[in-house]
Formats: C-alpha cells, sequence, structure tokens
C-alpha cells in the first residue's frame, strides 16, 4: 500500500517561487511514490475578503499552474474543496473538539490579526480547524508543505489525538514533510519577512506566471547588503535567500556555486540567477497556455478529481458521525 500524501494551495494572490520551491515540486516529484491528493482550498481563501470573479478565474489558474508543474490528474486527485461538502462538515464536528486555547496560540492567525484593519472573520480564527478536516478525511500520512505550517499540522495531530482518546481509534496521525532548505522562502524586498502571495509589493515575489523582463527587474532590485562575497551566511539574509534559490532552481551545491561566483559581486549574481529563474519557469508557462486555451478542459479534470476523491471523504465522514452519535 503506498503512503497517502495531502496538501492544500489557497486560489489566492498569484503563485510564486516559494510555493514552488517548498511545496508544489516535491508534490509533482513524489506523485509516483505516493497516493497524493493535491486540494485548491477555496473555503480556506474566503476567510479573508475575496472578489468573487477574481476568486473563480483563480481556482482555474491554480489548477493549470499545478497541472502545468507536472502534476498528473491521472496519478494524483486535484480537486476543488467546496466541491466536496464532507470538508465544511468534518470541520464542523472537529470545532467542537478543539479548546479554543490551542486556536488562539495559532502563530499565522495571530500575525494575520494584526495585519488586518478589518475585522477579522470568525472564518479566520478557525482555519486550522478546516485544514484539520482537509488531512483527516483522507487517512493522510504524509503532508508536504512549507515551514509555515508546520504549526497547523502538529495541530491537527492534536485534534485527532483527541478524538481518538474519546472515540478510539478512528483518524490516522499525519506527518508534516517540510523540505530541508527552502522551507522558508523569504520576499525579495524584506528577506526577513516569508515571500508571500498575499503582500502587495510588486518587488516582493516572483511569480510562476511573471514575464522574462519581470523577473530580471525583480531580481535586480532585490534587497541585499553593501557587502560584495557572493557566499551562503545566513546572518546576510538577502544574499542567503538569492543562493538558496539559485541552488535549488540549479540543484548544484554550495561549494560549486560559491566557487563559480568567487571574485564576483552581486550583479553578476543577480544577472545569471534572473536566467536561471526564466529558463526553468519556461516550460512550466508555456504548458500553461496549452492547459488553458480550452477552460472547460480544467474544469473537466477538477470535477473528475472531485469524484474520484470525494467517496473517501465520505467514508471518513460518514464513521465520524456514527461515533459521536449524529443521525
Ligand atoms: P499567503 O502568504 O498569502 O497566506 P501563501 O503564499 O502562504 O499565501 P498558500 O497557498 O497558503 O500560499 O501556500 C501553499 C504552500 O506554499 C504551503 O505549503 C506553504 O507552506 C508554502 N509556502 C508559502 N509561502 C512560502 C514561502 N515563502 N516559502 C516556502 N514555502 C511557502
Ligand atoms: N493552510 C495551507 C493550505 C492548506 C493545506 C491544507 C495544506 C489548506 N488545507 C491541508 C496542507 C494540508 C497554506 O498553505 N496556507
Amino acid at each position: 500500500m503506498k503512503k497517502r500524501v495531502f496538501s492544500g494551495i489557497q486560489p489566492t494572490g498569484n503563485i510564486h517561487i516559494g510555493n514552488y520551491l517548498a511545496a508544489i515540486k516535491y508534490w509533482v516529484a513524489s506523485q509516483a511514490e505516493f497516493d497524493s491528493i493535491f486540494c485548491i482550498v477555496d473555503l480556506h481563501a474566503i476567510t479573508l475578503p475575496q472578489e468573487p470573479n477574481v476568486l473563480k478565474s483563480k481556482i482555474r489558474e491554480v489548477a493549470g499552474l499545478l497541472f502545468a508543474a507536472g502534476i498528473d490528474p491521472k496519478l494524483s486527485k486535484v480537486f476543488v474543496q467546496s466541491h466536496i461538502g464532507a470538508h465544511a462538515e468534518l470541520t464542523w464536528i472537529l470545532n467542537c473538539f478543539t479548546p479554543i486555547g490551542w486556536m488562539q496560540r495559532m502563530t499565522q492567525f495571530k500575525q494575520k490579526l494584526q495585519e488586518q484593519q478589518e475585522q477579522v472573520s470568525v472564518g479566520l480564527f478557525d482555519y486550522p480547524a478546516l485544514m484539520a478536516a482537509d488531512i483527516l478525511l483522507y487517512d493522510t500520512d504524509l503532508v508536504p508543505v512549507g515551514e509555515d505550517q508546520k504549526q497547523h499540522v502538529e495541530l491537527t495531530r492534536d485534534v485527532a489525538q483527541r478524538f481518538n482518546s474519546i472515540y478510539g481509534e478512528t483518524f490516522k496521525l499525519p506527518e508534516p514533510l517540510i523540505p530541508e532548505t527552502g522551507s522558508r522562502i523569504m520576499g525579495l524586498d524584506d528577506p526577513t519577512k516569508k515571500m508571500s502571495k498575499s503582500e502587495a509589493s510588486s518587488g516582493h515575489a516572483i511569480n510562476l506566471l511573471d514575464s522574462p523582463e519581470a523577473i530580471r527587474a525583480k531580481i535586480m532590485r532585490a534587497t541585499t547588503d553593501s557587502l560584495r562575497e557572493v557566499r551562503f551566511d545566513e546572518n546576510r539574509p538577502g544574499i542567503y535567500n538569492l543562493l538558496v534559490i539559485y541552488e535549488l532552481f540549479t540543484g548544484l551545491s554550495r561549494p560549486d556555486i560559491e566557487a563559480r561566483f568567487e571574485g564576483k559581486g552581486y550583479a553578476d549574481f543577480k544577472q545569471e540567477l534572473a536566467e536561471v529563474i526564466i529558463d526553468n519557469l519556461r516550460p512550466l508557462q508555456s504548458r500553461y497556455r496549452e492547459f488553458t486555451a480550452d477552460p472547460t478542459y480544467i474544469d473537466s479534470l477538477l470535477a473528475e478529481g472531485a469524484s474520484r476523491a470525494r467517496p473517501l471523504a465520505e467514508k471518513t465522514l460518514a464513521i465520524v458521525k456514527n461515533k459521536v452519535g449524529l443521525g
């Protein structure tokens, strides 16, 4: 039996190289080894205000990007979260087994609370319970995510354990799968902040659909320091972040990379980094154009993904409802 992998991505903003290098790339690489399910989490997206038409088109865009990046719709199940009602239903049940204190400790919530000017919804607070439902519905073994999601996967384990201790073995306990390098790609304009889809500044992130000109401009403008040496040093977050991006796209070792730029300055390195990113994204961008030429094609792949995932989710939900005494 293959291990089950489950992960999710929000259809908000523009998918960036942080999402790609820490998550999507691994989803693609491990598809044959694992039984993989990937969810476009539109219910998570509406925890913050979204423009309805933009949200709808982003769902297709993210799906197109996943397929273009190499997710094979035959090998993996790819679907939209709101297409399977069991996600919202299990969330409600888990809510009733999750102490408020556990949720109040979530660092992502605390951070968003500070950033949001408008009123923060109950949905945003409850975000981790919905994520727990996503994961637990599918008897997930492994959850490949970036570092920022580790605490949410740990909460999922805690909720599952609590439910199991009351009702007997019901949920499998999932493990987060976080890459050693690149699990936290930083913003180009501010290397002390994680690269994020919701950051408005135009020089912040390299998006998977960025043009070569945009990529060159963003990399050349990326914040570094006043030193000159191109060397992996975590105390120099700007150049370190760019070097990690170079390392992940080229697959070269750190000593080889440092030797290659020995005696050269940041400008030389940045020019080469920009070309490396452009070359790596080019095939993905052209496959994206092919996939999205007919939007009904993406819709049909997503409908098929949901129809393959739904029976798994409904089976778990029925077991849970029965244990709790519902219906
Ligand atoms: P936002 O920052 O707007 O909340 P996001 O960029 O975190 O959005 P998600 O859809 O929430 O995007 O994340 C998809 C995947 O990408 C998750 O596994 C997440 O951990 C990972 N990820 C997001 N940002 C980074 C980053 N800067 N470095 C590495 N991985 C990241
Ligand atoms: N919260 C995640 C997206 C997400 C997810 C999941 C990831 C929703 N449900 C289940 C892994 C497993 C994020 O990336 N911000």
